[in-house]
């Protein structure tokens, strides 16, 4: 068998345009190869051009659907587009990924358009890692805007979409009378909020609702630098779509202008390292707990031993 063409061999190829190379090199940040740490150091201290977007909201909310109208909405200003996808559904069952990848196949054909759906499970790297990762893959790729779309239900999908520049949070008539974001604890994660589907007649309602939320908490706190707006679309009207990735660029110019845009980057510095980190820890404690964990088993269960003990035990004999 060859053997596989080395993580810088394939930065350089991505460098100079290759895009199957692009492809492999995501695929090994995913996969958590330890081969490519290099080359995803390189790629880390190369980036940082990319606008960084993350979209979230509750399952069915229309954030697909209007991803893909936003990348053609980018696409008619000549600006490079790319969308990670974060998948909540088993690898096996397939049926959201396929879901998902017809409604974007008619963009897949455009050199300016990738899109990549990454599972929840089986990243043996860390979902968070691999994402941003990804998110530094192509900003040195070149691509201009990078979207990032998440569920907003577990903790790890709502920090990546937190961990961009731009975070977005979209919500649906029809899905409840609450507002589904304060239900799902990401109300005030938004630097813009969306309410999508606005051809249905019930929108007006979560629109209200949603805006005096935003109104009572406005009066609670001072007047901040960026008013977080509330943004109607339609995907099948094309509503609101032009007035979105406007105010998407809108608050990152506000931000590059204000010293709060490099306390986020701190921020997001921050989130990164830690996260990277425990990460780290998480799978050298994995791979090196093993040949006591039975016998400590079975002593907890006998009642000799505690559990706090016992994870002392675990924790000391860890090589970490
Ligand atoms: N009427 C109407 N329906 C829409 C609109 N956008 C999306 N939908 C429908 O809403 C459903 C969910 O859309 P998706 O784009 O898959 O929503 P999602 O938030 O990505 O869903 P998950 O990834 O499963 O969380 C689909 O049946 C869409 O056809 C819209 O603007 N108007
Ligand atoms: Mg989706």
């Amino acid at each position: 068998m060859p053997s596989p063409v080395a993580s810088m061999e394939l930065l350089a190829r991505m460098r100079r345009g290759d895009a199957v190379a692009l492809g492999r090199l995501i695929s090994r940040a995913e996969a958590g190869v330890e081969e490519a740490r290099a080359a995803l150091a390189e790629v880390y201290k190369a980036s940082g051009r990319a606008h960084i977007v993350g979209i979230t909201g509750v399952p069915g909310s229309g954030k697909s659907t209007l991803v893909s109208k936003l990348v053609q909405q980018v696409r008619r200003d000549n600006r490079r587009v790319a969308v990670i996808a974060i998948d909540p559904s088993s690898p096996f069952s397939g049926g959201a990924i396929l879901g998902d990848r017809i409604r974007m196949s008619e963009l897949v054909l455009d050199p300016g358009v990738f899109i990549r759906s990454m599972a929840t499970h089986g990243s043996t790297g860390g979902l968070a890692h691999a994402a941003l990762a990804a998110a530094d893959i192509l900003d040195v790729s070149g691509f201009d805007m990078i979207m990032i779309e998440t569920v907003g239900v577990g903790q790890d999908e709502v920090e990546i979409a937190r961990a961009s520049h731009t975070t977005v949070v979209v919500s649906a008539p029809g899905l409840g009378d609450d507002v589904q974001a304060l239900k799902a604890g990401i109300l005030e994660i938004a630097d813009i909020h969306v309410v999508s589907k606005c051809d249905r007649p019930d929108a007006n309602r979560t629109i209200t609702d949603l805006k005096s939320m935003l109104a009572l908490a406005a009066s609670l706190g001072e007047k901040p630098v960026w008013q977080v707006p509330v943004v109607a679309t339609s995907s099948e009207t094309g509503q609101g779509i032009g007035e979105l990735v406007a105010t998407i660029d809108e608050h990152r110019s506000v931000h590059q202008g204000h010293p709060l845009g490099k306390e986020r980057l701190r921020h997001i510095a921050e989130y990164r390292a830690l996260k990277t980190a425990e990460d780290l820890l998480r799978s050298r404690f994995a791979a090196s707990r093993g040949t006591r964990l039975a016998e400590l088993v079975e002593r907890i269960s006998r009642r000799e031993l505690d559990p706090f003990a016992a994870a002392e035990t675990l924790l000391n004999n860890a090589a970490i």
